[in-house]
């Protein structure tokens, strides 16, 4: 893997949006680094499901086994991943499901404000929800044409264009509907609640009131 470089590229906004520009801060990286807390989990197809649950609009839970969710209708986005730590890997196309699809499919109460999605050992990330209804939003099971492999978040990972790449989970398995913010995993060990990197939104000691739970 060569060293970062820096180069002029063009980010994307929630709407897909040409924006000028890296985010502030990035690097664009040569390669896919590999970036996470903890071991990679190994995929057990007859043990997987993805589940929606939390506050449904009519109050129930829906799962799919990993044969059914791959059956979702299959759609592709092109979007850069930039993570926190100053790497931006640019111009990948996820290929996968809408989360608009999952909130189509499962439509939530009209009090929810914000999702967490949750991922193999507990990881979770939160979102607020018009985040996650952005129809750049999508549940990845490949890039570029390939499967993603095990340690990129095979069998499926969430991508959140528009905002810094922890934001999407990899092992996703379900996703939480909630009528009030919480902290997923990262948010409540000193990251932004939000994370747009065109505001650098790296950590929480910048959050502005109203951006966050109390920590
Ligand atoms: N389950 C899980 N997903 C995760 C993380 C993690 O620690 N656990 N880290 C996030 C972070 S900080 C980044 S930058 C991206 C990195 O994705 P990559 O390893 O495919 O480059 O995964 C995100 N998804
Ligand atoms: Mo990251």
């Amino acid at each position: 893997m060569g060293q970062p470089v820096e180069r002029e590229s063009e980010g994307r906004d929630a709407e897909g949006a040409a924006r000028p520009g890296l985010p502030p801060g990035q690097r664009v990286q040569r390669g896919w680094p590999v970036t996470h807390y903890g071991p990679v989990p190994r995929f057990r197809p007859e043990r997987w499901e993805f589940r929606v649950f939390g506050a449904t609009a009519d109050g129930g839970k829906r799962s799919w086994t990993h044969a059914e969710f791959t059956a979702l209708p299959y759609t592709t986005v092109v979007a850069d991943l930039h993570c926190v730590t100053k790497f931006s890997m640019l111009g990948a196309e996820w290929g996968g499901v809408p989360a608009r699809t999952i909130l189509e499919l499962v439509p939530p109460a009209p009090a929810v404000t914000h999702v967490m999605v949750w991922a193999e050992y507990g990881f979770s990330s939160n979102l607020r929800l018009s985040d996650f209804a952005s129809e750049r939003t999508i549940f990845a099971t490949h890039k570029d044409g390939e499967l993603l492999t095990a340690e990129h978040g095979f069998p499926l990972r969430l991508i959140v264009p528009h905002l810094y790449a922890w934001k999407g989970p990899k092992w996703v398995r379900g996703v939480e509907y909630m009528t009030a913010d919480r902290r997923g995993f990262w948010e409540e060990r000193g990251y932004h609640n939000i994370g747009d990197p065109w505001k650098e939104q790296r950590y929480s000691y910048q959050e502005e009131p109203g951006e966050g739970p109390e920590l």
